[in-house]
């Protein structure tokens, strides 16, 4: 067997904005991050993701970079961030940058230059096409509303951007732009960052006929080539980490991409399992109820298809996604530190690199917000007044799909204590705090044994001590049922049974787990009996 150290890591995912301030501008920023390493190598996490740290003018929260080499001023500077990287080193952390090379912002200087003339030596850095009878070069709709083509008169073409106008999308086909990304990410790994996530990494290959295309572009027909030249000219000269943001990708997919000996990512983030609650047409803004069965059917269909061939990367939720505990928990008071327990070890124990997202490990919650006006997601603010205004949804309904489904659910401030804004900054935050941070906090977590917090450094403790938690083979064995969750991981003579109650109500404990091992983790005491408490998880060890 392969092994890897990132087989082995727990990533953190850290959104820089919203994790601590420092100087009191409401926003977050390195030299907060840096005041809370201390707290992040105590839950015993080994990878820390940053979201984009670069220069942007945040018409998508740094997803627009305006210069790749710079740190945007509201985080720092280039000398906090060498701070950053040799104190996150000095304790056994790793750094994960956020890779955005799909587009840039619409201010960075390949596109201020290509979009001043046709015969411009950046012209052909991004995707320029003509319009016919004065309509756009083909129907798409871009990922945050609105036609994916903007008409720029200076030229008279309309230039592609799959998100928002401030995100032209850069132009892959030219070995050019390929060369100047390349030597960007050599720039960052010289520096000592230990990976990339590349964002909508599968969306960067573009069909030749891009004005004749019906579907947006995803896993195009040059992606391997791509990034198989990615990895001979750069990844494949540093100890690093990848995992590419893939939606739309199947597992036969991520055999190619992530295959151990295909030389191209280590991991990829699959969507299957975030599509569960979504409807057919509207998407998330009519969220769906969704079933166990599907989920676990999902999640183990992954599992199973790349166990010996690629890796999993294991996740719940994101800064793009609502709080777990909200989604596919239950945030009552009563039930949320349990469920959040219960959906911390059903995830954790399967195979694959888990990522925790900043304030996961609380169990923090979705937010309500009354109005539309205290949301600042851009993708969120488009949709409202996409589908409001056209009458398409009423501005209930779609506040109710907002709380639901919003990106700024993830997006709240972190919730470090029960002073006013909940520790996060002295000034006014950029984004509002969850009013619930007096009860739901990192400092009331830490002192309470039976907290979240402490089940999440468990099992970041159990992980680094049996190997089967890491590289053990999966099984599902309850597929039919529809409240519960079980599955097996074996290697060698080890053995983890886990079993999982989704609901509130009791549920007779699957049969594979009616046995006598011993409960290596759970999150109530232990018990023989046999009923699974509501949101109860059991984890069961026998070697
Ligand atoms: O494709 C999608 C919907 O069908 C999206 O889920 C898409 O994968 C996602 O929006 C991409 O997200 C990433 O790129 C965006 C940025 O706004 C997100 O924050 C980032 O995670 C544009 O850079
Ligand atoms: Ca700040």
């Amino acid at each position: 067997m392969v092994k890897h150290w990132w087989q082995e890591a727990v990533v953190y995912q850290v959104y820089p904005r919203s994790f601590q301030d420092s100087n009191g501008d409401g926003i977050g920023d390195l030299q907060g991050l840096i005041q809370r390493l201390d707290y992040l190598q105590a839950l015993g996490v080994s990878v820390l993701w940053l979201n984009p740290i670069y220069q942007s003018p945040n018409d998508d929260n740094g997803y627009d970079i305006s210069d790749y080499t710079q740190i945007m001023a509201d985080f720092g500077t280039m000398a906090d961030f060498s701070a950053l990287l040799t104190q996150a080193h000095a304790r056994g952390l790793k750094i994960v940058m956020d890779l955005v090379v799909n587009h840039t912002s619409d201010e960075h200087p390949w596109f201020i230059e290509s979009r001043k003339s046709k015969d411009n030596p950046y012209r052909d850095y991004y995707l320029w096409r003509d319009g016919h009878d004065g309509q756009a070069p083909n129907q798409w709709q871009s990922f945050f509303s609105g036609p994916a083509w903007t008409y720029d008169a200076q030229t008279a073409q309309y230039y592609l951007h799959l998100f928002s106008k401030k995100q032209p999308d850069l132009n892959w086909a030219n070995q050019d732009v390929r060369q100047a990304i390349y030597q960007m990410m050599r720039g960052w790994l010289d520096k000592g960052i230990d990976g990339f996530r590349m964002d909508v990494i599968n969306m960067i290959a573009k069909p030749a006929d891009l004005q004749g295309a019906t579907q947006l572009p995803r896993n195009g027909a040059h992606i391997h080539e791509y990034l198989q030249e990615m990895n001979r000219e750069v990844l494949s000269h540093y100890d690093m980490m990848t995992v590419g943001e893939m939606d739309g990708t199947t597992p036969e997919m991520a055999l190619q991409y992530t295959g151990f000996d295909t030389h191209e990512l280590n991991m990829l983030f699959q969507f299957e399992h975030m599509q569960v609650d979504a409807d057919p047409v509207l998407g998330k803004w009519r969220p769906q109820p969704w079933s166990l069965p599907a989920l676990k059917a999902i999640m183990s269909k992954w599992q199973t298809a790349l166990d010996g061939k690629a890796w999993n990367s294991l996740y719940w939720n994101n800064h793009d996604q609502p709080r777990v505990v909200s989604r596919f928990g239950d945030d009552r008071p009563e039930y949320r530190v349990r469920s959040a327990k219960m959906l911390g070890a059903v995830l954790h124990f399967m195979q694959g690199t888990p990522y925790i997202y900043q304030g996961e490990e609380l169990g923090m919650t979705n937010v309500a917000f009354p109005e539309i006006s205290q949301y600042r997601d851009i993708e969120t603010l488009n949709a409202y007044h996409e589908l409001v205004d056209s009458g398409r949804v009423t501005p209930q309904a779609m506040m109710a799909a907002i709380h639901h489904s919003s990106r700024d659910n993830a997006r709240t401030p972190m919730q470090w204590d029960a002073t006013a804004n909940a520790g996060f900054t002295s000034g006014t935050p950029w984004l509002a705090v969850n009013p619930n941070y007096q009860e739901i906090n990192a400092q009331a977590a830490q002192a309470d044994p039976d907290s979240v917090w402490h089940f999440y450094q468990q099992m970041n403790a159990l992980r680094k001590q049996y190997p089967v938690i890491t590289y053990g083979h999966y099984q599902l064995l309850d597929p039919e049922a529809e409240h519960t969750w079980c599955y097996a991981r074996t290697l060698d003579d080890e053995r983890l049974i886990v079993a999982a109650n989704f609901t509130a109500t009791p549920q007779p404990v699957p049969a594979a787990a009616q046995t006598s091992d011993r409960q290596l983790l759970g999150n109530y005491p232990a018990t023989q009996a046999q009923t699974l408490r509501p949101y109860e998880v059991r984890v069961l060890f026998n070697a």
